[in-house]
């Protein structure tokens, strides 16, 4: 059924990106064009100009995607497709994802629209969308092979469904999974409320990203698509520190994260400076009775956690992984520790042999922030970084919440590095140090230092004989 009124609606929301006149019965028949998106720069939001309001997301080094309206109906245009990611600068890779970019583009609809997604298969091999976490007809849950056949190359498929429950989801595809997942194919989708909702509150700013891992040599672009564990860049929305964004707020903003794990393990994300409180799961908002505060939440495989707090304290804030395998970019995992190993001499001896030998941390692996070797062609460092004060020394899951007094309301460029005011900054004690008691006493008297025996012991060791009647199996 379709109304005058729903026509010229329709009609004039493609202002925008497309001239109104280019609108007629037969262009609205028609698939709407994909959009595509270039760059992995953190986009502002998408506000809504057609359609029920509501207040857009935020993606971390993302994007929305537009739609178009068609007699009361959302269209959206996913491309699948091979494209090449930016995972920080200087490192780019080979993956697959939809629009241009991976992860995909945000798809944002409000609790009760009409929803049509076309789906075009641009990679070699069969895929599907499956719309996680989502009420829909079991037809259209994109489970190739269980509820629809695939999407084979080359071709266009339509989904179809109202967006039935508020909240927090992603899509992915449901064919070869483990290939198609390992090479970045995924996305975000948030319902927003349609009216007031008592358990969603109102937030001045709503940030969302995927945490997603990749295991690409150092030196290559395609990732390893048999990796389980092993990956060796752990990534937000497929960008790696110092390549993800800040999340920039001004100060007393309310605001939300949400946050959806398609990586093979969990990951603890950790605020500082604030505690927040878990609002919503892809299960749905969580009731006020069931929330706790928390500074760290552990975001499991296949799961979304939505959190929520005031931006109450001005600064740069950490905001990572707790993993600390996690907050570091490629290497290889076959260096043995060398904490208090003393290597001079031994590495001379060694470089007359190999002239490119090279010590791996006999301080702590944060020598390895400032060490200056040459690197293989696309690959970052493995931890990095500069700040005010120096390295950072950091890779992989970190960013930063920056709580600026003076950030100006939807403004989300990042304000540069806090000003601390004078004194609140830790600092070297000059002063006389003490020699600490303990070391006097070394053990003190819970533990006496107890002296071994000088003279050598004999162990006498005795095989098993066959002689005590028993008779082994
Ligand atoms: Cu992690």
């Amino acid at each position: 059924m379709s109304t005058r009124r729903e026509f010229f609606k329709a009609a004039s929301i493609a202002g925008g990106a497309v001239a109104a006149s280019a609108i007629s019965r037969v262009a609205l028949a028609a698939l709407p064009e994909p959009v595509l998106q270039t760059t992995p720069d953190t986009m502002p939001p998408l506000i809504p100009s057609t359609g029920r309001v509501y207040n857009p997301v935020v993606t971390l080094n993302g994007w929305t995607l537009p739609w178009r309206m068609n007699q009361g109906v959302k269209e959206f245009h996913l491309v699948a497709e091979p494209v090449v990611r930016e995972m920080a600068p200087g490192m780019k890779a080979h993956l697959w994802g939809y629009n241009g970019q991976s992860p995909g583009p945000t798809i944002e609809v409000v609790e009760g629209d009409r929803v049509r997604v076309f789906v075009t298969n641009k990679l070699p091999e069969h895929t599907s969308v499956h719309w996680h976490g989502q009420r829909v007809p079991n037809g259209m849950d994109g489970v190739s092979g269980l509820t629809q056949a695939a999407i084979m190359p080359g071709k266009t498929f339509v989904y179809e469904f109202v967006a039935r429950r508020v909240g927090t989801f992603m899509y992915h595809p449901h064919a070869d999974e483990m290939t198609q997942m390992a090479m970045g194919m995924m996305g975000f989708w948030v319902t927003h409320p349609k009216t007031k909702h008592p358990l969603i509150d109102e937030v001045q700013r709503d940030f969302c990203f995927l945490l997603n891992a990749y295991d690409i040599d150092p030196g290559s672009y395609t990732p390893k698509i048999m990796t389980m564990l092993d990956f060796n860049l752990w990534s937000w929305n497929s960008r790696i520190f110092p390549g993800i964004d800040t999340l920039n707020v001004r100060q007393h903003d309310k605001v939300r994260i949400r946050i959806g794990n398609l990586t093979m393990t969990n990951h603890p994300i950790h605020l500082h400076g604030h505690e927040f409180v878990v609002t919503g799961t892809d299960g749905g908002a969580v009731p006020k009775s069931a929330r706790w505060p928390e500074v760290t939440t552990d975001v499991a495989v296949g799961q979304m956690r939505q959190i929520e707090f005031v931006a109450d304290e001005e600064g740069d804030w950490a905001f990572h992984c707790h993993k600390s395998h996690h907050t570091m970019n490629a290497m290889g995992h076959e260096v043995p520790t060398m904490i208090g190993v003393d290597h001079q001499g031994v590495a001379d001896k060694i470089t007359n042999l190999i002239p490119d030998y090279m010590v791996m941390a006999e301080r702590g692996m944060a020598d390895m922030g400032e060490m200056e070797m040459p690197l293989p062609d696309n690959t970052v460092p493995m931890m990095t970084g500069q700040g005010p004060f120096g390295g950072v020394a950091m890779g992989g899951m970190f960013s930063m919440l920056k709580v600026r007094k003076n950030q100006k309301a939807g403004d989300y460029k990042d304000p540069g590095w806090y000003q601390h005011p004078h004194g609140t900054v830790a600092f070297e004690w000059t002063g006389a140090l003490q020699e600490p008691a303990r070391f006097q006493v070394e053990g003190a008297g819970s533990m006496p230092r107890v002296s071994m025996p000088k003279t050598e012991i004999e162990v006498q060791v005795r095989k098993p004989q066959n002689t005590s009647g028993h008779s082994g199996h």
